[in-house]
């Protein structure tokens, strides 16, 4: 058993660089003015909230974070809600923006945009360097994770989780595992990964956390840097290479360590439909992701904001919201909500029927909306009468997008209202 003083030593030691450049496409029109970290999440989050978070809670008070694509809501954000550590004390939550620091190029790929940082990382001389994905949904205690990459002696440890076949399936790094720990093969998104030895339809899937021993990540960074032909990527480049040359070990969230998540959760919501879901398992009686615990909690930046507030004047015009969750700001008017999450400042006008949907900030919806299994992208203002998510041709006639499971998603952009809200 570590000593909790010793993990707190590792984790001092520790700086971590979040990566918040990427695309995020299959989110589509939700990505389409803002990085996948910068998308709002769970009522008044946004996605990076959570890597964040993580760890401020592991007591990783150390964080760069490598912007590049649409990085304006998401540099927004964090200045807004992050930057209020004491460089006195050596904590802070630095913005490194593709800043071509190191040749004329952008960050060419994840590998890239640690290596254009590695003199940043110089100057703070850590032992380790844990190196986040900065789009997944998860709570984790990286504490343990880099006291067992240390007691192993380790160059690298990487996370993974366990996940189904179909999940992984061209989506995930896959590792294959020796009964203690170690990384045997590591294949980026297989088309059809390798199953867990005994346990049918699962696989173990990199959850593209890593954790690095400084000098050992400095001479691979180096070194991709140099190969022809790399696309500068640790799941398509040097992971392979690293654990065809190196001893490297799999730390398991859920297995090796059982807190704070309980069981393990860990979400990529990195489709729309994943997104809605998500959010959605948020409203139900006992979520998996339990946002109102203590022990664990999920910082952000949020706006100063009146309560959230339901009007109910005649009997044909209640203003309510059942099964719901309700974020500061909302004004619930006359209308109906339920089984729905309502982000900040969302408006529901008289008549007006909500279901199953993920009504994101600053939504307006006017008076007699009927709305259901739909995502309601910020800002979106429905003009009176609009029906959504209850009869897919005619939505996508209507230009909504909608998706293989039915969930429509409606922006801003639909009712030519050519505001765009990141
Ligand atoms: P992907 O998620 O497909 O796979 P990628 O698109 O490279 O990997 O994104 C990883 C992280 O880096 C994301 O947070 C993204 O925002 C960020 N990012 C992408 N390009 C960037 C750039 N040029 N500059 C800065 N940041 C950038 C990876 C691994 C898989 C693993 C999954 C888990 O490669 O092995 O299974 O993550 O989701
Ligand atoms: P609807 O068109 O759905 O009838 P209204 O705009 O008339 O909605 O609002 C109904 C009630 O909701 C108002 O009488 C008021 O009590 C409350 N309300 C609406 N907007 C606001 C607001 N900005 N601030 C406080 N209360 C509001």
């Amino acid at each position: 058993m570590i000593e909790e003083r010793q993990i707190s030593l590792l984790t001092r030691d520790t700086l971590a660089l979040i990566l918040a450049g990427g695309q995020g496409s299959r989110l589509h029109e939700l990505t389409q003015w803002r990085a996948k970290p910068a998308v709002p999440f769970g009522g008044k989050f946004r996605i990076i909230d959570f890597a964040l978070s993580n760890c401020i809670n592991s007591g990783i008070r150390r964080v760069g974070v490598a912007t590049q694509y649409k990085s304006h809501s998401l540099v927004r954000h964090i200045s807004r809600g992050w930057s209020g550590f004491k460089a006195e004390f050596d904590e802070f939550v630095e913005i490194l923006p593709a800043s071509m620091r190191v040749d004329d190029g952008w960050y060419k790929g994840t590998a890239d945009a640690v290596y254009q940082n590695l003199d940043i990382i110089r100057t703070h001389k850590p032992k380790f360097v844990l190196v986040l994905g900065g789009d997944h949904i998860y709570k984790m205690d990286y504490g343990p994770l880099i006291a067992s990459h240390n007691k192993r002696e380790a160059d690298m440890t990487l996370c993974c989780v366990e996940v189904s076949v179909e999940e992984a399936a061209g989506a995930f790094g896959v590792v294959k595992v020796d009964t203690e720990g170690r990384v045997l093969e590591f294949q980026e998104k297989p088309a059809e990964p390798a199953e867990i030895p005994g346990k049918p339809g699962r696989v173990l899937a990199s959850m593209g956390n890593y954790v690095f021993n400084t000098n050992f990540l400095y001479q691979e960074l180096i070194r991709d840097a140099d190969s022809p032909g790399s696309s500068h990527d640790f799941g398509n480049d040097m992971l392979p290479h690293i654990v065809e040359n190196y001893d490297i070990f799999a730390f398991r969230l859920g297995d090796d360590q059982k807190e704070p998540a309980g069981q393990p959760y860990w979400r990529d919501v990195g489709t729309l439909d994943a997104f809605w879901e998500a959010n959605m398992e948020l409203v139900d009686f006992e979520p998996e992701l339990d946002l109102y615990d203590t022990s664990w909690p999920i910082y952000t930046y949020q706006m100063q904001l009146p309560s959230a507030k339901f009007v109910h004047d005649t009997a044909d015009r209640r203003g309510m919201a059942l099964n719901c969750i309700v974020s500061g700001g909302c004004i619930i008017s006359g209308g109906q909500a339920r089984n729905s999450l309502l982000f900040s400042n969302v408006r529901i006008r008289s008549y007006s029927e909500i279901e199953d949907s993920v009504i994101m900030p600053d939504v307006e919806v006017g008076r007699n909306c009927k709305i259901k299994r739909a995502i309601i992208d910020t800002g979106t203002i429905l003009p009176e009468g609009t029906e959504v998510g209850f009869d897919a041709d005619a939505d996508r006639a209507k230009g909504f997008r909608v998706t293989e499971s039915g969930i429509t998603l409606v922006t801003s952009d639909h009712f030519d209202q050519k505001l765009h809200f990141a």
